[in-house]
């Protein structure tokens, strides 16, 4: 690495005081248009940047990664998964990775639980019923616009991670009973806190359900966890919320379970193939649908922007980075 300032390459326009700061710290290139960048473009970024600082939307893969220079030695994510990076090409290549957990977990769970209660209380529809000109309201009605109740139900949450946790205990303050899968129980005093049901089968917490909430990261195992098989085992009267990745989710098949109704409806704020979104979600009226958008609060950003920062001045100081990913972590 040069002895001037280090060449930092931020792919997406970051808040203000981030970019600001980096200026300061860093070489810093940084992306004013916020146009995302082409693969060749991260090719060439690859290629010179001695720190990388991407985002879910810059596809890392070993194609690209493979052509990086020498003198890239870090990759430090703009967000909390990393499933954007392949992790096998970054170990081989000794590029350390790190990410931004914990800053966005709050924010993350607060709209899970607005999707919650969003699809089953029907709150999207009431609200575009009144603004749309087409729509006459004739006025309240004993039977009109019913949805369903949420208090006393069972939440199954697919991860019991940091946003699992917090999922759960906002879940719990609404009357709703935990439940959840993970690839291990989480500690008995959180389990006692929470109230929480570890189910070891996630095929069998499936089908007891009333709703499901994806909170694991995407991963090599965790591709289309909710695979046609194991949607269909859910309760006709149930429903999906999605806050973490599309992926984990075989989206074609959900499409096609809504609409034979073979689901009572789904909340989804991502998407197996974004920006693209299949057109039978958008267009039913059981599905709210919202562009990635969990994590979207100016304070959560300029937090995530403050880690990065923290991240790579550690790791050209020649320490350990906080939030240095492992693959094993995922
Ligand atoms: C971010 C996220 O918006 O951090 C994550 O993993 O999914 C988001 O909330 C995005 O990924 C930033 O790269």
């Amino acid at each position: 690495m040069s002895a001037s300032k280090p060449n930092v390459i931020v792919t997406r326009r970051l808040p203000d005081v981030v970019e600001t700061r980096m200026r300061e710290l860093f070489d810093a290139k940084l992306n004013i248009d916020d146009r995302p960048m082409s693969r060749d473009e991260l090719i060439e970024a690859a290629k010179t940047a001695d720190v990388l600082v991407p985002t879910v939307t810059d596809r890392l893969d070993s194609g690209v990664l493979s052509q990086s220079g020498e003198q890239l030695r870090l990759i430090a994510q703009f967000g909390t998964g990393v499933d954007n990076v392949d992790l096998d090409t970054v170990r081989n290549r000794g590029i350390t990775v790190t990410n931004t957990p914990g800053v966005l977990t709050e924010d993350t769970a607060d709209m899970t639980m607005a999707l919650i209660l969003a699809v089953p209380r029907r709150l999207v529809e009431g609200a575009t019923f009144l603004v749309n000109p087409d729509n006459k309201w004739a006025g309240w009605s004993p039977t009109w616009m019913l949805g369903h109740r949420i208090y006393g139900k069972r939440l199954g949450i697919i991860g019991m991670g940091r946003i699992g946790q917090a999922v759960a205990r906002r879940a719990k303050a609404f009357g709703l009973q935990i439940h959840y899968h993970n690839r291990r129980p989480v500690s008995e005093e959180t389990e006692k806190e929470l109230e929480a049901t570890y189910w070891e089968s996630l095929d069998q917490m499936l089908a007891r359900m009333d709703i499901i909430s994806i909170n694991c990261p995407h991963t090599p195992a965790t591709f289309h966890l909710l695979s046609a098989r194991r949607l269909g085992l859910l309760k006709p009267t149930a429903y999906i919320v999605n806050t973490a990745r599309g992926e984990v989710i075989d989206e074609n098949a959900l499409a096609r379970i809504i609409e034979a109704e073979q689901i009572a409806g789904a909340g989804l704020d991502v998407f197996e193939h974004e920006p693209a979104v299949n057109p039978k979600l958008l267009n039913s009226g059981r599905v709210v649908v919202l562009p990635h958008m969990s994590s979207a609060t100016i304070e959560g950003r300029i937090d995530m922007g403050e880690k990065v920062i923290v991240n790579i001045k550690t790791f050209l100081d020649g320490h350990s980075p906080p939030d240095r990913v492992h693959a094993a972590m995922f």
